[in-house]
């Protein structure tokens, strides 16, 4: 069968009609991969896997919500969206009005996007607005222009953006044919956990499984308001994707905790790039810097004995991969010693490339 993006595979459960223009670019339906490496550090009887968003078409999860609320946008006839953003929403935001007759707005913290997602937004023709202030101030700017002016929020406060991420859950489920035991992966502002949750739980209810995975969320720990208690003024990590003092989803990243008996926890920004250059080196898979906080999370949770308290011959453990690695290029170099230069002569090449 033709694959035409998640709303068409999931229809069924989106608030969509026969109305609904649908705007993809065929986004979704991203690869599970088995982590042997990362399996292995947690012991025989589990089972990693690495839901890799990072190859949707712009690069990163949020896609699958921007299918909707685009779709919806134009549904209802809206002339402009409108986004805050640390990079991927903004990426995606002006990938999708692109395809649509929509006009892009993009409000981004200055200097505080990754090379590759600016790029992105700004190719895709967004009117892109940088302020002198964090993401929290741009998501205020970007609710009190949605407010007062005839413009779409595109944010993940957008409910349809919700509805269109909580297909990734779908579609692990239909992989195994049931949940996984847990779920982990970073958290932001928090609309992604509360998607993965809700997907879960309307699968449960349709009998599509039998249980339900308990939910692990991970922030950095310079940008880690929900596990600190309150919002923090000045965040701080390299992760910028997940740079985020104040989530907007805040109450429903706790729900899915306490209702799935999972937990939100930090990682710090060294124990992100380690996990970051794990998953390269030793899985082949490259991912943002934000996204390898699901793996740093498991780490830590491992090294903590969490896991060992878990009972059951086999524990599947589903990571959300959020963002390509190509996305911040900057951070990779950085993590690396540059080339050696040698002449140009066979030689000197197989002398330096230790042959
Ligand atoms: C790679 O693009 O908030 O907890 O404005 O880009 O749903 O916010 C991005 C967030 C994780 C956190 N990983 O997800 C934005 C933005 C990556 C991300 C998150 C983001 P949420």
């Amino acid at each position: 069968m033709k694959y035409c993006g998640v709303i068409n595979r999931y229809k069924k459960y989106l608030p969509v009609s026969k109305k609904t223009p649908i705007i993809t670019i065929n986004e979704g339906n991203t690869p599970l991969i088995f982590a042997n490496k990362v399996s292995a550090v947690l012991g025989k009887k589990f089972r990693v896997y690495l839901k890799y968003e990072g190859l949707n078409p712009t690069g990163s999860f949020k896609d699958r919500g921007m299918t909707m609320a685009i779709s919806k946008a134009v549904e209802s006839k809206s002339a402009a969206v409108i986004c805050a953003s640390t990079g991927n929403t903004s990426a995606s935001a002006a990938a999708f009005s692109a395809r649509s007759d929509l006009k892009c707005i993009v409000v981004l913290p200055e200097g505080a996007i990754a090379m590759g997602k600016l790029a992105q937004a700004m190719i895709h023709n967004a009117r892109v607005i940088a302020i002198k202030g964090n993401f929290d101030d741009a998501l205020d700017i970007v609710k009190d222009i949605s407010e007062n002016y005839p413009v779409t929020m595109v944010n993940s406060i957008n409910p349809y953006r919700i509805e269109g991420q909580k297909t990734a859950s779908f579609e692990i489920a239909d992989y195994f044919g049931d949940a996984p035991h847990f779920h982990s992966l970073p958290v932001g502002n928090a609309g992604n956990i509360t998607a993965y949750w809700k997907g879960y739980k309307e699968y449960y209810s349709y009998r599509k499984i039998s249980r339900l995975p308990q939910m692990l969320g991970f922030q950095a720990s310079g940008a880690a308001p929900i596990v600190k208690g309150y919002p923090i003024k000045k965040p701080e990590t390299i992760a910028t994707a997940i740079r985020i003092g104040n989530p907007a989803s805040w109450q429903k990243a706790i729900e899915a905790k306490e209702e799935s008996e999972g937990l939100i926890g930090m990682v710090t920004d060294n124990q992100i790039l380690a996990a970051y250059k794990f998953l390269a080196k030793e899985e082949g898979v490259f991912c943002e810097p934000a996204s390898a906080a699901s793996i740093a999370g498991l780490f830590k949770l491992n090294k903590s004995g969490y896991f060992s308290r878990v009972k059951g011959k086999e524990i599947i453990i589903t990571c959300t991969l959020t963002g390509h690695g190509l996305k911040d290029p900057k951070i990779a170099i950085s993590c690396i010693k540059p080339p050696p230069v040698v002449p140009a002569k066979t030689r000197a090449v197989v002398k330096a490339a230790g042959i």
